[in-house]
């Protein structure tokens, strides 16, 4: 035997086919969960929506988003230090605390009065003073404001069935009808006749907007991030939501609410222009919705014209 042929006899003498089979086996086994999990946090980290604003809701477009965004904050901020002292002292104790090879057995504790009940007492007074701030925000969040001095003029809302006095007195609010519907959203606006509009919805600025929200067929969620958060719209039942928006702008939305087939298609615009150009809009799609009616008839008209005719060679 030559001294290499020696060599490998040792080597393969410990081989085992099978072990290193099986063991290729797992890390294939594990490769398929790990790129799977690998692959969803990079749609999600693609996803913008799904991120909000990485860490933070979405904010910036009306007064009820921006103190949504600043409690989450609060609460994010009082959050992590206390996660850190936690988890920190959580690990530190299991690495100096731990049963070292052949050392003796650790002391056994039980219980730490003065511990406990400092912990207990701190946890309380946190969770009173958020609760405190938490209370002091969701007024403001949840009442609309009134209208600025330099917003729509007042007169032009409808007077609504449910909802106590419009705040603000002279400078009421807007009311909006929103009407979800299995695939897009239908914006009724008030005033004199029908203004309607689909998927794209016209307000003015510095006014504070009233969504009465409702459904035609499922369940659909009014969500455009960056003016407050999600309101369901439901068949049979109206909810209500507000935004007020200073500048002029595009704010994008979805529906929040899987509601079938094409929900990825349920989007929806707000456009915030000025309150004369809002007029102008409003007068537009009256003016169209008043042609298109006229077109209508006239249309009638000449076919029952035209049936009569036909009736009259018919005898
Ligand atoms: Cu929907």
């Amino acid at each position: 035997m030559t001294p290499a042929t020696k060599w490998i006899t040792r080597a393969s003498a410990g081989y085992d086919a099978a072990a290193l089979r099986s063991r290729r086996r797992t890390t294939r086994l594990l490769i398929a969960p790990a790129a799977l999990g690998a692959a969803m946090l990079v749609l999600l980290a693609l996803a913008p929506g799904a991120m909000a604003d990485v860490f933070t809701p979405e904010s910036g477009g009306s007064p009820n988003a921006d103190d949504i965004d600043s409690l989450y904050k609060i609460v994010l901020y009082v959050s992590i230090p206390i996660f850190l002292v936690v988890e920190g002292a959580l690990i530190w104790a299991l690495v100096k605390f731990r049963q070292r090879r052949g050392g003796p057995e650790p002391e056994q504790i039980r219980g730490n009065q003065p511990l406990e009940l400092g912990w207990t007492a701190g946890a309380t007074v946190i969770l009173v003073v958020l609760a405190a701030i938490t209370f002091l925000y969701l007024g403001p969040i949840k009442d609309p404001p009134a209208s600025d001095a330099d917003g729509l003029a007042a007169g032009v809302q409808v007077a609504s069935v449910d909802q106590p006095a419009p705040p603000g007195g002279a400078k009421a609010p807007l009311t909006i009808q929103v009407n979800g519907q299995q695939y897009l959203w239908r914006f009724q606006y008030p005033g004199g006749r029908d203004a309607y509009s689909y998927y794209r919805m016209i307000v003015p600025t510095n006014t504070t907007v009233i969504l009465k929200i409702t459904s035609s067929d499922v369940a659909h969620s009014w969500w455009i991030p960056k003016l407050g958060g999600k309101a369901d719209a439901l068949p049979g039942h109206t909810n209500q939501t507000w935004f007020k928006i200073a500048k002029e702008g595009t704010y994008k939305g979805q529906c929040a609410e899987l509601c079938g087939d094409g929900h990825a298609d349920m989007r929806s615009v707000v456009k915030a222009v000025s309150p004369q150009r809002y007029q102008a809009f409003v007068a537009r799609r009256q003016r169209e919705l008043t042609d298109s009616q006229k077109a209508l008839a006239q249309q009638r008209r000449e076919r029952e014209g035209a049936s009569k005719s036909g009736q009259g060679e018919d005898n």
